[in-house]
């Protein structure tokens, strides 16, 4: 099974060698592919660097500051071409730790989609303040409710899917930007009627630059969730 992990990019000059340096060593079947939005710390030069150091190693260059669902899509459009099984998301800042990939990918055995998770047991946070915690919690039991999901951190940035699971979703009608687009992938793959398995992981917040989280992703999350609940329970209303 060939894998590759795709780590978005946007001033990560500090993060991102750790993190590749961790990820190599711990999974070393696995290709990385670094999708950079010509970040202005240099994050891009650095990636390009280390791709031709290393063979396994890839980047995409994009033109500018997208938002985490448009180069994720960019990401997950150039690994189904190169015909990857499995693609696997991940931060370039250490919260997703590489150690904890193998047990990602194990659990993809009997999955279609596997959810690194904060909110099962065995799952944790180091290192947020109690706001983010309870942001993340409450965001994700809204979004279970709202769209009738049983998924615990439905907004969890680290994931492993098979190839088929991505190519059965329409990937041109993804829009969502922020922590939106962990939920509309989703309810996506749950709409398909796939396999969502969660697996615990320790998810660490980040040493080094700055989250790019804010307001106006929050809120793109809440409306979009509101939105898609509302027009699944209207057209499950309007079957009868
Ligand atoms: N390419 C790209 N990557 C992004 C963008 N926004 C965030 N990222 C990356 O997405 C990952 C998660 O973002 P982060 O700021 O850590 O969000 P947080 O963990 O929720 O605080 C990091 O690797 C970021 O560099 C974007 O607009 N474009
Ligand atoms: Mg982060």
């Amino acid at each position: 099974m060939r894998a590759v992990t795709i780590i978005p990019t946007f001033n990560e000059l500090e993060s991102l060698p750790r993190t590749l340096d961790r990820l190599r060593r711990a999974v070393p079947h696995t290709d990385v592919l670094i999708v950079d939005d010509n970040s202005p710390d240099g994050t891009g030069g650095l990636a390009a660097e280390r791709a031709e150091a290393d063979s396994q190693i890839h980047v995409l260059h994009r033109e500018g500051k997208a938002g985490l669902g448009a180069a994720y899509i960019a990401g997950f459009r150039w690994a189904l071409d190169q015909g990857y099984d499995v693609l696997v998301e991940m931060d370039a800042d250490g919260s997703h730790r590489p150690e904890e990939l193998q047990s990602l990918l194990d659990a993809l055995d009997s999955a279609d989609l596997v959810i690194g998770s904060r909110w099962v047991p065995g799952g944790s946070v180091v290192n947020w303040p109690s706001h983010r915690k309870l942001l993340s919690q409450a965001g994700s039991t809204y979004s279970r409710v709202m769209l009738g999901i049983g998924v615990r951190d439905i907004t969890a940035g680290y994931r492993a899917f098979r190839r088929e699971t991505l190519e059965r979703v329409d990937l041109s009608t993804v829009e969502s930007v922020g922590y939106g687009f962990q939920v509309d992938m989703t309810f996506r793959v749950a709409q398909l009627g796939l396999r969502i398995v969660e697996v615990p992981i320790t998810f660490v917040e980040r040493e080094f630059g700055d989250s790019k989280m804010s307001g106006n992703i929050v809120l793109e999350a809440i409306g979009n969730v509101t939105r898609w609940g509302l027009a699944a329970r209207w057209s499950k209303l309007t079957r009868r």
